[in-house]
This record gives C-alpha cells, structure tokens and sequence, in this order.
C-alpha cells in the first residue's frame, strides 16, 4: 500500500545536480584534478566534505582538515552563487503535479536530501509547504548509501518503511532505499541506477497512477 513518497532533492525535484557538478568542477579545475561528467556520477547524493575526500583522492592530494574544510566552504560558495537564481520555474516536469496529487490522495510526502542547502532550495522552489516532513543532512550521521535518512523520514512522517516509495537520481540513494526496505524509483542513467524498482528517464513519467500501481 502506498502510504508516503519520500523524495531526493537534487536531480528529482529540480537539476540542482548539474549546479553540484558546475561547482564540484570549477574547484577541482582550480586545483588540478581531472573531473568530468561520469567521475561526478559518484559525488550524487554523497555529502559535501565526502565528495571532496574522493575529488582529492583521485589527484593523490594529501591536505590538512582545515585545507580541506577551505576546499569545501570554497566549492559551497560556487554553489550558492550557482543556485541564487532559483525559482518554481526550475522545478522539473511533472513534480509540481505529483505532489499536489500525493497531497490530494492523502500520501504523505518526505524529503531525503544530503544537501544541508536542502530547506532553502525548497523555499526557493515555492514548495516547502507540501512537505510533511524533512530530512536533511543536519537530522543525520550517516550519508547514502547508508540508509538512515530514508528511515529518518519515514519515521518523521510516522509510515512504516514497505509503503514508502523513494525516488533518486543517484546510484548511493537507490543503494539507501533499498536497504531501507522501500521500493526504489531511479530517474536518469540506467546503468548507474540498475538496482532500483522502477526506472524512468525523465521526471515527466513520474505519475500518481505509475506510482500507485508499482506499490499494488
Ligand atoms: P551540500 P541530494 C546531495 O543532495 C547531492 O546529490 C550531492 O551532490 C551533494 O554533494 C550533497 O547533496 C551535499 O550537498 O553541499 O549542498 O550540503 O541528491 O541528496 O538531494
Ligand atoms: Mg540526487
């Protein structure tokens, strides 16, 4: 039975993604680390400081944690800059549309995002209030693919874990639903998301109906 959608926030709400990868790439450029496209397909859904850990890694950069923590703080000004400009207009297809459905239907909604930018990107988005309820990065210990922030927002929403979906963009977030006993939804590439349930390529699929049969 379905009773909640938990949700990422980057790459299935909107592309704040590819401004991650913007700013994840203008650093490692500045420090001379190769970075492209399919290296970035590891940092989705993994937190800031771990991100950098494997950018530094993969130059065979050894830095102090206050090196590190500069890195860091530097990458999330880029970001900021990158999303200052967010509106509902950025909101990927179809998502406004599902949540209104989800709230109409008595579903409840959650959010599971690594991003402690998270509560203000969806201020910005304008969606806030169809929340139920939000776990962020500052609720939680263990990143994806841990599962520990499915289950946070499960609990928070008061749904027990099998009649929740999650939905992400992000091969560590597949990996968190499903050991968090959820059926797991993946939008994008589907070599990287193989494990999850159901794979769509774009938010357009992402109906109430698909949703509601997927669960039975
Ligand atoms: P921040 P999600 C994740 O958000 C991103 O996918 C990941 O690329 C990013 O490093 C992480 O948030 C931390 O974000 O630097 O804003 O705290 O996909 O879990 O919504
Ligand atoms: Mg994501």
């Amino acid at each position: 039975k379905l009773e909640a959608v938990i949700f990422d926030l980057d790459g299935v709400i909107t592309d704040t993604a590819e401004y991650h990868y913007q700013a994840w790439k203008q650093l490692a450029d500045e420090i001379g680390v190769p970075f492209d496209r399919e290296f970035n397909e590891q940092l989705k859904g993994i937190g800031r400081l771990e991100s950098l850990e494997l950018i530094l890694s993969r130059g065979e950069l050894q830095l102090t944690e206050a090196e590190k923590i500069a890195l860091a703080d530097r990458k999330n000004e880029n970001y900021k800059q990158l999303i200052e400009s967010i509106s509902p207009d950025d909101l990927l297809p179809g998502i406004l549309t599902l949540l209104k459905q989800l709230r109409e239907n008595g579903v409840k909604i959650g959010l599971a995002s690594a991003s402690k930018n998270a509560p203000a990107v969806l201020e910005k988005l304008g969606i806030t209030q169809y929340f139920d309820a939000i776990a962020d990065a500052s609720k939680i210990k263990k990143g994806k693919p841990d599962p520990e922030i499915f289950l946070t927002a499960a609990d928070l929403l008061g749904v027990p874990y099998r009649n929740c979906i999650g939905i992400e963009d992000a091969e560590a977030g597949i990996a968190a639903i499903k050991e968090a006993q959820m059926t797991a939804v993946g939008v994008g590439n589907r070599e990287t998301l193989k494990h999850a349930d159901w794979i769509v390529d774009t938010t357009v699929e992402l109906t109430f109906e698909r949703l509601v049969e997927i669960k039975g």
